[in-house]
């Protein structure tokens, strides 16, 4: 052999050994945007508009706009709310069924006055909050965090003139381009799936490629919501529960928004294998109705607490409705039981039992893929197991009581977890390792309830994996700790 080749071999050898295979994406992947937008966690949904003072939900839009009148308007005192409710973003419904624009729009008859500009008013209270920050960040769940904002827009007009003809899917694109230049950016469109006839009783044939090509070019970064996505989906129901398992990935060949499209209980659970990443989104309304009315009043914490656990715990993003009154601001029973859930959310989960804990892999597919990693808060660093069948080991300086397990999938590598079983060592009782909790899909976040466990090692078994499991964070709590 010669000394070149010699050389040749030690240099391979010693790069093989220093150089740990890098774990490969596996099916779709989040873009940048949804990953953002899946790290927001929850955010505020305002219904507002002429149901808000007329008592209906589906308004027929043969209203009157003088009907839309808050007495004591103050966007400012939603930024505040959804500010101290730990919100990410708040998405306003500029135009819901009933066809009135909450700002002055050219192509409708059917709006606010100039100074009455509601998504102007939204705007600049978010701006301006924004730009109180000190420093400005955009880091999440801090008090004080960045807030985005949102739009709807529904694509059914129940007084728009041309509703029903080709003519209307260009006043929608107009309305789009309208709204997202002037009042833009924002981080998400929300297309509603609701579709009727119009004034005229026809019903429209959307020119949903044409809408969504508008979107991407004037703003490739928002996420637009629709039945199917793109950028995330219906979660398939209105009662505040994503499906279980849940998978970020979904199907879409031949079907739009409006046609073909997956069943709701399909939405629940989006397809395992699935050919596009379109997450969950799980809206729901904190009041019975979308719209505020007099006689409601909104959930408890504990109810908020439940979909909290089911939405943002099993994968989904939490968008939560929060209506403004017939002054314009959020009432304050609906405020106090916002910031008491962000508090109760804060009092569980600021307090990690792993701390000060280990954590290890069956074997150890290189340093910078160690398993400590999945117990920083570095969204960044995971664990990624060497083969799928891999076993991850957790252990804590003392034992711990601990009723709820936290774990994320590092999901800019692809949704692989399909079935998981959590142990803890507990010697004295059928010899060794005792399962205590049992789940489904992972993805972004998974929080799994269990009674109340004690042990000082633990150990998540991957059951079912498409590809070998990546974790960025597995966490323990007690919500029964003071
Ligand atoms: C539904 C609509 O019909 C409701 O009025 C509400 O806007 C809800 C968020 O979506 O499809």
């Amino acid at each position: 052999m010669s000394k070149a080749t010699l050389i040749t071999l030690a240099t391979t050898a010693m790069l093989a050994a220093c150089t740990a295979p890098e774990p490969k994406p596996f099916g779709p992947v989040p873009t940048e945007a949804q990953l953002a937008w899946q790290r927001m966690e929850v955010n505020m949904f305002c219904h507002f508009g002429p149901n808000t003072f007329t008592g209906a939900e589906w308004g027929s839009g043969a209203e009157s706009e003088t009907v839309f009148a808050p007495t004591a308007l103050d966007c400012r005192q939603w930024v505040d709310v959804a500010s101290q409710a730990g919100m990410g973003g708040i998405i306003l419904t500029a135009k819901h069924h009933d066809g009135f624009c909450l700002w002055p729009s050219q192509y409708s008859t059917h709006t606010v006055t100039d100074s009455l500009d509601i998504l102007r008013a939204l705007r600049t209270a978010i701006d301006d909050h924004n730009s109180d920050l000190h420093p400005p960040t955009s880091d999440l769940r801090t008090p004080n965090s960045e807030l985005k904002m949102g739009v709807y827009i529904s694509p059914w007009d129940r007084n728009h003139p041309t509703y029903g003809t080709d003519a209307y899917n260009e006043v929608f694109v107009n309305t789009l381009k309208e709204v997202h230049t002037n009042y833009g950016p924002f981080f998400e469109q929300w297309f509603d799936g609701a579709c009727g006839e119009g004034p005229n009783g026809k019903r429209q044939r959307y020119d949903w490629p044409r809408f969504m090509q508008t979107m991407s070019e004037l703003n490739p970064q928002c996420v637009v919501f629709s039945d199917i996505g793109p950028g995330c989906r219906w979660v398939g129901n209105e009662q505040g529960h994503c499906g279980d398992p849940c998978w970020s990935t979904l199907n879409t060949e031949g079907a739009t928004p409006s046609d073909n499209k997956p069943a709701p209980s399909e939405l629940e659970t989006g397809h395992k294998g699935g050919a596009h990443w379109v997450p969950a989104e799980v809206d729901v309304s904190i009041r019975p109705g979308w719209f505020w009315h007099a006689d409601e009043h909104p959930k408890t914490v504990d109810e908020l607490m439940e979909i909290y656990y089911n939405s943002v715990g099993r994968n989904g993003l939490l968008l939560l409705n929060v209506p403004p009154d017939t002054r314009g601001r959020i009432p304050a029973e609906d405020s106090a039981v916002l910031v008491a859930f962000r508090q109760e959310r804060d009092r569980i989960f600021s307090h990690d039992l792993t701390k000060g804990g280990i954590a290890h892999g069956t074997q150890l597919r290189g340093r910078r893929y160690r398993a400590c990693n999945v117990l920083d808060t570095n969204y960044h660093t995971y664990w990624a197991a060497a083969g799928i069948h891999d076993t991850l080991y957790i252990g804590t300086p003392d034992p711990v009581m601990f009723n709820v397990i936290m774990l994320q999938e590092y999901i800019p590598l692809g949704q692989r977890v399909a079935a998981f079983h959590v142990e803890c060592w507990q010697p004295w009782v059928n010899g060794g390792w005792v399962t205590v909790a049992e789940g489904t899909t992972i993805g972004y976040k998974r929080l799994l309830r269990i009674p109340p466990a004690t042990a000082s090692r633990m150990r998540i078994v991957f059951d079912s994996t498409m590809a070998a499991p990546v974790i960025n964070r597995i966490a323990l709590y007690n919500t029964q700790a003071q």
